[in-house]
């Protein structure tokens, strides 16, 4: 399956790395390493030769309790990598973001993927995706990035997050947003606990029956800190740990931040 990303083709034949690229001074995984603009672009282009076949530009921060940024502020950190990279390589760059302004700035300025961790519900954020021809990957988040983490409750995670990921795409559709441009995520750690993130990535395959490809972050993720007792720094095999289980449950898109190893792990995997 290929998806079109905005005139580039994603191809899901076998499963992907999107490549995490924060452009924010706060990311709490790599201590904002990458916010200088030159070493951001130097850094995604790396990602690329390293066999990323998407790369995910971020300028807000979702961490809870991570400083809030301006519409100003998230572009200023977000185009000037966007647009050095849509100009320097082939592959379709990805912008996570959550505000319709910036999802029209962006697509404008040639992304092809808009990944929304609030699944298109920020007011005027499906209507700035229906005009365009990007790809859109909905996921899910319980509640908002300042309260998700505090005591989040589910009766039947798996079966909530299907059901709200199942609406999100009705709403998206009913907008005019073509399916075959829909890409589904769970959320992983977003008002989850370390048992909902357990049970969610166990059932994964569940959530292939809605008919959509599946995007899943794992990487260095509070989750595999909890059940390794390490930092982010040392969570590589943990993560890839986790990659690799969810590809065989049905994942097509894996968002890293260690492109070389994960897209080895992969390969290993395709092969068996
Ligand atoms: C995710 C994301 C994820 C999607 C972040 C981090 C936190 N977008 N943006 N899925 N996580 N689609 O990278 O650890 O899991 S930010």
């Amino acid at each position: 399956m290929i998806i079109d990303c905005g005139g580039r083709p994603l191809n899901l034949g076998s499963p992907v790395v999107m490549g995490v690229l924060n452009v924010t001074p706060d990311s709490f995984s790599d201590g904002g390493d990458h916010f200088d603009t030159s070493l951001a672009i130097e850094r995604g282009i790396t990602m690329i030769s390293d066999g990323a076949a998407i790369v995910d530009i971020g300028g807000e921060s979702t961490r809870p309790g991570a400083e809030p940024v301006s519409i100003q502020q998230e572009l200023d950190r977000v185009l000037p990598v966007l647009e050095v990279l849509v100009a320097e390589v082939d592959v379709p760059i990805s912008v996570d973001t959550r505000h319709a302004e910036v999802m029209a700035a962006v697509i404008d300025a040639g992304a092809g993927m808009i990944n929304d961790v609030n699944a298109l519900r920020d007011p005027g954020a499906v209507a700035a995706v229906s005009q365009s021809s990007v790809a859109v990957c909905l996921m899910h988040m319980h509640a908002n990035p300042e309260t998700m983490q505090d005591n989040p409750q589910y009766s039947d995670p798996v079966q909530e997050i299907y059901d709200f990921l199942a609406v999100r795409v009705s709403a998206a559709e009913a907008a005019g947003i073509d399916r075959r441009r829909l890409i589904l995520d769970p959320g992983f750690g977003f008002g989850k606990t370390l048992n909902h993130n357990l049970q969610l990535l166990a059932n994964l395959e569940r959530f292939s029956t809605l008919g959509f490809p599946l995007l899943v972050g794992l990487s260095r993720k509070s989750m595999i800190g909890e059940i390794l007792g390490v930092p982010a720094s040392e969570r590589l095999y943990g993560s890839v740990a986790a990659a690799v289980l969810a590809v065989e449950r049905g994942a097509q898109i894996i968002r890293c931040h260690d492109v070389a190893e994960t897209c080895q792990a992969l390969k290993v995997v395709a092969a068996i």
